[in-house]
């Protein structure tokens, strides 16, 4: 039996332990509540955590760029334009049945009916038109400066500010900036989703702009291209692949190394979140039902629509592929971020799944910047929320409108905290839905962010699996792949 415990330690050890540390970290999280601890303590107790997400964010940029290019240049033109083709059809055609699931979902359970408003006072109006927002999306496609557009991706983005539509004179009137805007003198706000109550003098302008999540993809798109690009330059392309390969293996090793400051690291960023959080007494009984209607559905979606997808298309057990990723999965619920999760999700599929590299290497950046199921149902979801709220009633033509609008935000959405929160403001406009009332579900949004981003990487991994084996010997011949210089086998 001892050496039957050992080999399971041996084997899953890092799982067991993740397992343990988000265990302990809710448990510590709401016993420091009790304690009452300082703004300062707080802070000092969150570093670790914090150590974690910037060695996981240090990560992802040279596995995005070296992945991509390494990956695509290893196959020929024909596959990885048909392998391109396969895998964002797939993207969007999931997304796609997320939101329809969300819309049916939040249908039957109607949480916004306890939640309804009494007066049906204008709501704000939309600072931003839906089509300034989603030009907006394309325009971040192509960013103008691609080192600016590296760091842009995790600085905030100046976005419309959601502010309560009661008289400013108020000061009590509450306001909750979502990510950075500029004050008046210009100085960047970066903040997340703050609630301040500013004086009445101090007045916010905002300029257009939703997500820098299309920054990511742009950098994406970009490095994709060189990869097909060096992949028909033959022989002269070899030493940048190379560089590439050697790049992407030595990221890959030092993920090896830091996943063992994971579990420690994850503790104090699951408790230091739960000690900031608000009083979950407030959340009452509206957003209760909110809640659990975007729980459900992500479950039906994540555990039961995509995992029968893959079944179906590969034959093979899902519980199994999906076994070998919950510890991507658990990062994605400690960290609400699926580009932070990248190197873990890498190495899953890698080490656990054994889906081949040459696939994994473009079907998880991609994914990781456009596949978002998660965060489509989130934003349908509450969307159909707000109206139902409103007591507004939702003609077919908006539903269709939101199922399109869900989608295209969720692939503007960057893969980083609480980035489905930025975007919904295309989804409301676009259907005329006050953005203000995005307040209301903030008070949840932090604790549903990271089930969403769980989803989001399943999705992104079960992808994987599935390309992998449809390319499986068609598109790739062995022997393809440029060989490394610094690979020892
Ligand atoms: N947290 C985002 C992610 O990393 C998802 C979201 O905000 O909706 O996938």
């Amino acid at each position: 039996i001892l050496a039957r415990i050992k080999d399971v330690c041996k084997r899953n050890g890092l799982l067991i332990l993740s397992v343990l540390s988000v265990t302990i970290g809710c448990l510590l999280g709401f016993f420091l509540r009790t304690r009452r601890l300082s703004q300062q303590e707080i802070s000092y107790f969150q570093f670790p955590g914090e150590l974690l997400m910037r060695m996981l964010k240090m990560l992802i940029l040279p596995l995005v760029v070296s992945s991509l290019m390494s990956g695509l240049a290893a196959l020929d033109a024909k596959t990885s334009s048909r392998l391109g083709i396969i895998t964002v059809t797939y993207y969007l055609w999931t997304t796609f049945v997320a939101v329809i699931v969300g819309i049916i979902m939040v249908s039957i359970i109607h949480p916004g009916g306890a939640a309804q408003k009494e007066s049906t006072e204008e709501g704000g109006k939309p600072i931003m038109s839906s089509a300034d927002a989603l030009l907006d999306l394309i325009r971040n496609m192509f960013p103008a400066n691609l080192v600016e557009a590296t760091f842009k991706q995790y600085r905030t983005k100046s976005i419309p500010i959601i502010k309560s539509s009661k008289a400013s004179s108020e000061s009590t009137t509450r306001r909750i900036i979502i990510y950075g805007v500029q004050d008046e003198n210009g100085s960047n706000v970066q903040n997340f989703a703050l609630d301040i109550t500013p004086p009445p003098e101090v007045i916010y302008k905002s300029e257009p702009g939703t997500s820098d999540g299309m920054n990511v993809l742009g950098i994406v798109i970009f490095s994709a291209t060189m990869g097909i690009m060096l992949g028909r330059m033959g022989n002269s392309g070899v030493p940048l692949v190379s560089f590439c390969q050697c790049l992407n293996e030595s990221v890959m090793k030092i993920v090896a190394v830091a996943v063992w400051y994971f579990p420690f690291g994850i503790v104090f960023l699951i408790a230091g979140k739960i000690l900031e959080m608000d009083d979950p007494s407030a959340i009452g009984k509206k957003l209760g039902f909110y809640a659990i209607t975007v729980v459900c559905g992500l479950v039906v979606h994540g555990l039961f629509i995509l995992p029968m997808m893959y079944f179906f298309i590969t034959k093979k057990n899902p519980i199994v592929f999906i076994r070998g990723i919950l510890q991507a999965l658990l990062i994605a619920l400690a960290t609400s971020s699926s580009s932070a999760t990248l190197p873990i999700t890498f190495k899953c599929l890698l080490e656990n799944n054994h889906v081949d590299r040459r696939i994994a290497r473009f079907v998880l950046p991609v994914g990781a910047t456009i596949n978002m199921d998660g965060t489509a149902l989130y934003e349908a979801v509450a969307a159909i929320f707000i109206a139902q709220v409103n007591n507004y009633e939702l003609d077919f033509g908006q539903i269709i409108t939101i199922s399109i609008t869900a989608t295209a935000a969720s692939i503007g959405a960057a893969g980083i905290p609480q980035a489905g929160l930025v975007t919904m403001v295309i989804v409301l406009t676009s259907v005329g839905l006050p953005t203000d009332d995005i307040t209301l579900i903030i008070a949840v949004d932090w604790a549903l962010d990271r089930f969403r981003t769980m989803i989001n990487v399943l999705g992104d991994a079960l992808a994987a699996g599935i390309m992998a084996h449809i390319c499986r010997k068609e598109f790739i011949k062995d022997g393809d792949e440029v060989p490394l210089i610094c690979e020892t086998k």
